[in-house]
């Protein structure tokens, strides 16, 4: 029996634009699967240290790289993180980079418990599209695309261009 070639897919962005919400709709409509970075991490302690300023574990991405190499070898993979730098490149097809506006996010934030430097500091990192940038230096930037990410318009229409996407993509390649 012949497999069939599945797409791995990044969704990244500032925490709070929406790649949660996002990829596990994606994945529900498509069929791939979602991983979230984070809860991998927390699940595996895939840390190396603890950040004091930020009262939060540090991210042992080689650990992180290693737990997730062979399911992104067989492909059809959401992986959704606040950061992109560290994921070897082969791995993703494309890379979608969800943005939003900063009143919009900072309610979200807002609303998620998030306060004083910790909230400024996403704040600033989505002002100055860090991971935007990031991920163009990481990336070939023809597959780097930036997704509006406000209102429940936007998820759909996003939702839509990527299983059109994924669609095209697995005709292609299959
Ligand atoms: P992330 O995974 O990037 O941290 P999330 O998916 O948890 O973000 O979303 C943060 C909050 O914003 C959550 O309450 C859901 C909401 N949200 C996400 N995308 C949205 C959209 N397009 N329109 C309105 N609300 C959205």
């Amino acid at each position: 029996m012949k497999i069939m070639k599945r797409p791995n897919i990044l969704l990244t962005g500032t925490p709070g634009v929406g790649k949660t919400t996002l990829g596990k709709e994606l994945a529900q409509r498509t069929g791939l699967s979602y991983v979230n970075v984070g809860d991998l991490a927390q699940e595996g302690q895939l840390y190396d240290g603890f950040d004091d300023e930020y009262q939060c574990p540090i991210l042992d991405e080689d650990r992180v790289v290693d737990e997730l190499e062979d399911k992104m070898g067989d492909g059809g993979m959401i992986v959704d993180y606040h950061g992109c730098d560290f994921f070897p490149e082969r791995w993703f097809n494309i890379v979608f980079v969800l943005r939003t506006d900063n009143t919009v996010l900072y309610n979200r934030l807002e609303n998620r418990g998030y306060t004083g430097k910790k909230l400024q500091d996403n704040i600033q990192c989505e002002i100055f599209q860090t991971i935007y940038e990031e991920a163009m230096e990481a990336y070939k930037e023809e597959i780097v695309h930036q997704l509006p990410s406000n209102d429940p318009e936007d998820l759909e229409r996003n939702l839509e261009q990527i299983v059109q996407w994924i669609e095209q993509w697995t005709k292609d390649n299959n």
